[in-house]
């Protein structure tokens, strides 16, 4: 096994250094124009908290590949069960011949998801999977149509699940036509909410419930389909009482109420589920991202009755739960469940939250700090308002690009900047990455 990397930042060029400039530009004549890209850096090898890039510059790893590699991109738990089963094969097709890797992430995910109920899981392999198979599933379990998703929600770049994501530019621009029967609710922002944070669970709600009842019909409502906590669309975190409340609705009207769990999953938020700190047990829970440690793995657990309502052959894929994938996710979730990394990212939001919420105090053009667990953000406005301020936010993430911090910047408006470690991240390694974007703030 290759050696870890020191825990250190080390900047030895300008970032992108030479040698990425080199690779940026053949990758800029070879690779279609429309992949954007954070920073254009390639990297040579990744481990916990660091990423080391092909000029030797060492950057502190705030993004995770997006929320992916909560173990590290490297674990030696998921490296060796990969290895293990590379050498035993690649590939049969789950849908032909059967292997135990796929049955035991299943089992896995039945046992992790919130609720004790009778649960079965489908495996595919990107997020935006997930999302399709749970509408799918959703709509054959109920003979309902409509699907009903929140204003700035992500759910993929498919047809249906781009059709669900709110945000036009880059999403949809051009895409059009998109898939019908989805119906866009009111988020609980608290921030933007227009009468107050105190208001917007139950005003939410009440919108919620007036779309649904009124214009669509409840019993015509196959799925509300929900983040519980929002990550593309700016880490929004819902206000306490909000997703219980959409719940009990959804089970009174017979609809499936489904938590797109796959950026908020898997110990992200400081619980195994960013619904388990209410206590929301959902219909369906989609994962994707940190469940394949590094590897392409997606699932729909959901409960058994609803699970078993598709008729066999209706679901699946060729390479829906590929072998090795599965071999990452069990040594994914083995480091997961052995180093209690809820417990870390429960940690890195100790740590971080009050010096995120220091710059708010001291800095006009933050609007709010927020976020929970290892999942956490600043919101950038014009000082004196609330008008989205992106150009600060990209200032800021510039600023902590060119010293060697990797941050991303995500919200509908542009205007917000995240940080997503890997849980596994050291506290000495956050510390000098949180004053790198303390700099970077205060120079704005
Ligand atoms: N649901 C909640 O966050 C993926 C997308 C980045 P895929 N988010 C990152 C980009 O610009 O493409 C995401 C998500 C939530 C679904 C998805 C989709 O997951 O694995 O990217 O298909």
């Amino acid at each position: 096994m290759s050696q870890g990397l020191e825990q250190r930042r080390i900047v030895t060029t300008a970032i992108p250094g030479p040698r990425s400039r080199e690779l940026h530009a053949r990758r800029t004549a070879e690779v279609a124009g429309a992949f954007g890209v954070t920073l254009p850096v390639f990297i040579e090898q990744a481990d916990r908290g660091v990423l080391l890039d092909v000029d030797g510059n060492q950057l502190i790893d705030l993004a995770s590949g997006i929320a992916v590699t909560n173990v590290g991109a490297a674990a030696p738990e998921v490296v060796s069960r990969v290895q293990q089963q590379v050498e035993r094969f690649t590939h049969t097709c789950f849908m032909i011949t059967e292997y135990d890797g796929f049955v035991d992430v299943a089992a896995a995910l039945n046992r992790l998801t919130p609720g004790d109920h009778a649960k079965k899981t489908a495996l595919f392999s990107t997020g935006a999977e997930a999302v399709e198979n749970g509408v799918k599933i959703a709509r054959a379990a109920t003979g309902r149509h409509a699907v009903v998703v929140l204003d700035h929600a992500y759910h993929g770049r498919t047809l249906m699940t781009m059709s669900m994501t709110a945000k036009n530019l880059p999403y949809k621009e051009g895409f059009g036509p998109f898939a019908p029967e989805i119906y866009r609710v009111a988020s609980p922002y608290p921030f933007r909410w227009p009468t107050g944070p105190e208001n917007a669970a139950a005003e939410a709600m009440a919108r919620l419930e007036e779309v649904v009842v009124t214009q669509i019909g409840a019993h015509n409502v196959a799925a509300i389909i929900i983040e519980p906590v929002q990550g593309e669309g700016g880490f929004i975190v819902p206000p306490d009482g909000y997703l219980p409340a959409v719940q009990e609705f959804a089970t009174r009207h017979g609809i499936v109420f489904i938590a797109d769990e796959i950026q908020s999953g898997f110990a992200r938020t400081g619980a195994m589920f960013a619904c388990d700190h209410e206590g929301v047990v959902p219909d369906m829970v989609l994962s994707a991202k940190a469940l394949g440690g590094g590897l392409p793995l997606s699932a729909v657990t959901g409960r058994a009755e609803l699970m078993d309502a598709v008729a066999p052959g209706g679901i699946g894929g060729t390479f829906a739960g590929n072998p090795v994938s599965c071999a990452a996710a069990l040594g994914a979730i083995e480091v997961i469940e052995r180093d209690d990394l809820a417990g870390k990212a429960r940690r890195i939001e100790e740590l971080a939250m009050p010096r995120l919420a220091g710059l708010a105090a001291a800095s006009d053009a933050i609007g709010e700090a927020r976020g929970r667990g290892a999942m956490l953000a600043l919101e950038f406005v014009e000082p004196g308002g609330k008008q989205p301020n992106a150009g600060a936010a990209k200032r800021v993430a510039a600023a902590c690009h060119a010293e060697g911090v990797l941050v991303l910047v995500c919200g509908t408006f542009g205007n917000v900047v995240r940080l997503l470690p890997p849980l596994v991240i050291e506290e000495e390694l956050l510390d000098d990455a949180l004053t790198v974007l303390e700099k970077a703030v205060r120079s704005l």
